[in-house]
C-alpha cells in the first residue's frame, strides 16, 4: 500500500490490444501494490478479451466491460463508480497508449500526500511532450491557455488525462451531473475541483505520443471543449458580477 492508501489505476480502452499488455506490465512493475481497472467499451479488436486473460492470471487486474463506445468520459465515470464502491483511497486516470508513463506514477502519488488532486502536467517547468507535431502542441497549449483565461484558473495543463484523485475529492464532485466527454471531461473535472476549493497540484510529466494503435481524437471533441469552457467562463463571470456565492 502506498502512503496515500489503496490505489486503483483506471485505464479506458477502445481498440488498444497492441498497447494493453505493455501498459499493464509497466504499471505492475512501477507500482506493484496498485490495482488496475481496464474499462473497455466492447472493443472490436478483442481488447476486452485480452484484459480478461490478464485478469485471470493476476489478482491486481480487473476488467469493466461496457456495452459499446461511449467516449472517454463515460468510461472514467463508470470506472470511478466501480472504484469508489470498493473503497479505494486513490483513483488514477491513465491512457492505454503509453502516453502517460507509469514510471512517473510514484511522483504523482507522492504529490497527492499534500493535495486533493494531482495533475500530470506537460506545461509546467520540467514537463515535456515527445513525438508531437507542432500543430498538436499548439492546439494543446492554446486549449490550456484558453481555459485559464476563460475560467480564471492558474492550472497550466487543463486538458491532460494523467491524474490522481483522492476518493473523497471524487465523492465531492457531483459526478452524477457530469455530461462532458473527451478533453472537455478533463476540464470539467478540474473546474469542479477548483469551484469546491480543492487543493490541486501539477507535477511535470513527459507525455509520449502513441506509437501503436489508432487515435480516437476528433474535431468534435475539440469543439465541444471550446464551447463548454466558454459557457462555464461566462457563468462564472456572471456569478462574480451578480455577487452570488459559489455553490459548494
Ligand atoms: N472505454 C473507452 N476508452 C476510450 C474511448 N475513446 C478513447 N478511449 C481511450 O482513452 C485513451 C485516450 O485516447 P486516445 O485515442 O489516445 O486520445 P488522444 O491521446 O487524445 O489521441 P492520440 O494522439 O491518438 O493518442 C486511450 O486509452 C483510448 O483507448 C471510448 O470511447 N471508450
Ligand atoms: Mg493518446
Amino acid at each position: 500500500m502506498s502512503s496515500v492508501g489503496r490505489v486503483l489505476v483506471i485505464i479506458p480502452t477502445y481498440n488498444e490490444a497492441e498497447n494493453l499488455p505493455v501498459i499493464v506490465g509497466r504499471v505492475r512493475a512501477s507500482v506493484p501494490d496498485a490495482d488496475i481497472l481496464v474499462a473497455d467499451d466492447n472493443s472490436p479488436d478483442g481488447t476486452g478479451r485480452l484484459a480478461d486473460e490478464m485478469a485471470a492470471s493476476d489478482a491486481h487486474v480487473h476488467v469493466l466491460h461496457r456495452p459499446g463506445k461511449e467516449g472517454l468520459g463515460r468510461a472514467y465515470l463508470a470506472g470511478f463508480a466501480w472504484g469508489l464502491d470498493r473503497d479505494y483511497d486513490v483513483l488514477v486516470e491513465m491512457d492505454a497508449d503509453g502516453s502517460h508513463r507509469p514510471e512517473e506514477l510514484p511522483r504523482l502519488l507522492d504529490a497527492l500526500e499534500h493535495a486533493d488532486l494531482v495533475l500530470g502536467s506537460r506545461w509546467v517547468p520540467g514537463g515535456a511532450v515527445v513525438n508531437w507535431p507542432r500543430s498538436r502542441e499548439v492546439l494543446s497549449r492554446g486549449g490550456s491557455l484558453y481555459t485559464r483565461l476563460a475560467l480564471g484558473i492558474r492550472t497550466r495543463d487543463a486538458t491532460g488525462g494523467y491524474r490522481a484523485f483522492r476518493a473523497q475529492t471524487l465523492r465531492d464532485l457531483d459526478l452524477d451531473s457530469v455530461q462532458s466527454n473527451g478533453y472537455c471531461f478533463q476540464v470539467d473535472m478540474l473546474w469542479r475541483a477548483v469551484q469546491r476549493g480543492k487543493v490541486i497540484r501539477e507535477v511535470p510529466i513527459t507525455f509520449v505520443e502513441r506509437e501503436a494503435g489508432t487515435s480516437k481524437m476528433s474535431n468534435r471533441i475539440v469543439v465541444e471543449a471550446l464551447t463548454k469552457v466558454g459557457q462555464w467562463g461566462a457563468q462564472e463571470r456572471w456569478r462574480q458580477v451578480s455577487g452570488r456565492p459559489r455553490r459548494r
